[in-house]
């Protein structure tokens, strides 16, 4: 940390009073007074599209505006370098939408004098650079154009960083590019920042895929990752992250969505997450064993969403849809008809919380187990029903049977094959330090319930 001496500390009195938000002024300063580097870092930002999965959506979440939010963002908190990953530009959508986008969020940086550095990637490996040649953008930088790593060095404060990328020359690459990043002179003396496009730990993969060890070992200090729209971090000692998504594109983009703000003081970097996505997917598991009427169910709804979303209410800044997935569970012997009462939440569910999200409900299901009476009767019977009413007495009574051995040893064989896959180490590596969970036995009174719950009401 450097002090500032009495002269520094005017000058910063100073600029503050003029600057008032006029980020221009604080380069003018920058050089005078220490800060450190911000760099906002983001990725598959898919301008021209917008989320789906909901009619309510409507234009308000498209991308254009998620990318609004961030440059806004960056303006107001004086950030000094945008960095993005790759596939800005969504390939298959509104081409004019999204470039014009880009480029006027290019010169709405540049006229607050933040740089931006950026590769392409399988969507945009055309167009991204298209878009840059045509229109001169001094402050923006392509890295790695054609498939070649570039480094380019930025500097500021007396801070320098050196930006290290590689950009998808076509749509398909199913080589590893880090293999070619050894090439390349580096200096071990300042920041080292990688920026690549690329399917992290997946060797079958047509979109750059490189082995985690290799992104480890490569002479790197902190990598920003595109491709994966699921925010991730992988754990070790170096920052290696995808910040995902900004926006939440489909349900299956759940949790959380934003960009990565990293701030570079001296050699220490720390590590934010900002949230940009105005629309979040949770799911939700309701017990509905207690229900006895449709007036039942929206009571217990309405209690069980309010308390989920508002264990969230800190995390919601931005967000302006909170989009629930219900998934109904317990016993209860009206299945059918819960089912049916439930049904009307889909399209007419709709709570405003404090921060003015609104909480929806995208999809219900249910997996409701019916109540019988008696197992021990039904147990006699040879039939299908009666081996499952046997399996599921054994398992609760702690005892065994030569049907009950059988499907367990079924089950840990197949869950040997599973698990002993290259896909799944990180997940054995994670058993082997906290125990493997062995769960056939829930797993397979879950599925007995079911099936009998099958072959006793079809129609459920
Ligand atoms: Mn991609």
């Amino acid at each position: 940390m450097h002090w500032p001496n009495l002269g520094e500390l005017t000058i910063r009195f100073y600029s503050l009073n003029l600057i008032a938000n006029k980020h221009a002024y604080r380069r003018v300063f920058s050089d005078l007074i220490y800060m450190p580097i911000k760099i906002l870092a983001s990725a598959d930002l898919h301008l021209g599209k917008r989320t789906s999965g909901i009619d309510v959506f409507s234009d308000d979440c498209s991308t254009k505006l998620t990318w609004k939010r961030m440059l806004d963002y960056a303006c107001r908190n004086s950030v000094d370098v945008v960095l993005l990953a790759g596939d800005v530009i969504d390939r298959n959508n509104r081409y004019y939408e999204a470039s014009i986008a880009l480029q006027e969020g290019f010169a709405r940086l540049k006229d607050a004098g933040i740089e931006v550095f950026l590769v392409s990637g399988n969507h945009d490996f055309d167009v991204l650079p298209q878009v840059i040649r045509n229109h001169s953008f001094d402050n923006v930088h392509l890295l790695g154009a054609n498939g070649h790593w570039e480094i380019s060095r930025f500097e500021r404060s007396g801070e320098v960083i050196q930006f290290i990328g590689w950009s998808f020359p076509k749509q398909y690459v199913t080589t590893n590019p880090v293999l070619q990043l050894g090439a390349l002179q580096t200096d071990s003396n300042f920041l080292r920042l990688g920026v690549l496009h690329t399917d992290v730990d997946k060797v079958e993969s047509r979109y750059g895929p490189v082995p985690l060890l290799d992104l480890q070992n490569a002479d790197i200090d902190i990598w920003m990752l595109g491709h994966i729209h699921k925010p991730s971090n992988f754990a070790g000692e170096k920052i290696i992250r995808y910040p995902g998504s900004p926006q939440s594109l489909s349900a299956k983009e759940s949790g959380r969505h934003g960009a990565l703000l990293l701030t570079v003081d001296q050699s220490r970097v720390e590590v934010e997450e900002i949230s940009f996505s105005n629309c979040r997917f949770e799911w939700l598991n309701i017990d509905v064993s207690a229900v006895d009427s449709q007036e039942t169910l929206r009571l217990l709804v309405e209690n069980d969403l309010s308390l989920a979303a508002n264990l969230k209410l800190t995390e919601l800044g931005e967000t302006v849809f909170l989009v629930y997935d219900l998934h109904l569970n317990g016993q209860n012997r009206r299945c059918r008809e819960i089912k049916a009462w439930a049904e009307p939440l889909k399209n007419d569910y709709d709570m405003p919380l404090a921060t003015g999200t609104r909480v929806l409900v995208r999809e219900v299901s249910a997996n409701i187990r019916p109540v019988i009476e008696d197992h021990e009767v039904l147990a006699s019977e040879t039939s299908p029903a009666g081996l499952l009413a046997q399996t599921i007495l054994a398992l609760r009574n702690g005892n065994s049977t030569p049907f009950l051995e059988e499907l367990i040893r079924d089950w840990e064989r197949n869950f040997r094959t599973i698990t002993n896959s290259t896909t799944y180490q990180p997940l054995q590596e994670q058993w082997q330090r906290e125990g493997n969970p062995r769960i056939a036995k829930v797993l397979i009174e879950q599925e007995c319930n079911r099936l009998l719950n099958e072959l006793l009401f079809p129609s459920n």
